[in-house]
């Protein structure tokens, strides 16, 4: 269980609040899939394009954004509020380390985006973030 702290939390809700989320989802996405090829494999539908600005990842970061901003909103209750996401991606077969690798790559984005903004606390606070919510989306596993 990963504790984020309230100055924690402040910061994640700052970042959150002013990132273009579509945008920045959909390039985490990007690099996910080109670093980590294999992530690729429950997105037949997409037809082999895995650009952040191809229709089927457009559509694909609008979902988790989604449902990042309900752990924006869920800090301190991340399992319960995925507690039906989890249980789904499982029934759709998606391996739970997966979750962390998204996480890295949305790192990598913030940290090219924020630039010197991309503080200590800032980094730290985000990849608390990415930890809870890839745990909260492994919690219903078994
Ligand atoms: Ni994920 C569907 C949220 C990471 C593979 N995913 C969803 C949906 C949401 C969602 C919301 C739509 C559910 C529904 O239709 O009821 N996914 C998230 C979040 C993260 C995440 C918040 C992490 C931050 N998903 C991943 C990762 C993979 C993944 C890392 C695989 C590499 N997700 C899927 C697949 C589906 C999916 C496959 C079903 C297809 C689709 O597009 O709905």
């Amino acid at each position: 269980m990963v504790n984020i702290t309230h100055q924690e939390a402040q910061i994640i809700k700052g970042i959150w609040k002013d990132l273009s989320k579509e945008a920045i989802t959909a390039q985490a996405l990007e690099r996910v899939f080109t670093v980590y090829p294999w992530t690729t494999r429950l997105f037949g539908s997409f037809n082999h394009h895995f650009k952040a600005t191809d229709t089927g990842v457009k559509g694909h970061a609008s979902k988790v954004v989604g449902a990042l901003e309900t752990a924006v909103a869920h800090l301190d209750g991340l399992d319960k509020a995925f507690h039906d996401l989890s249980k789904k991606h499982q029934t759709i077969g998606v391996d739970t380390q997966n979750f962390k690798l998204l996480g890295q790559t949305f790192l990598v984005e913030l940290a090219i985006l924020l630039k010197d903004g991309f503080t200590p606390e800032v980094h730290e606070a985000a990849y608390k973030f990415f930890l809870a919510v890839a745990g909260a989306l492994s919690s219903q596993y078994h």
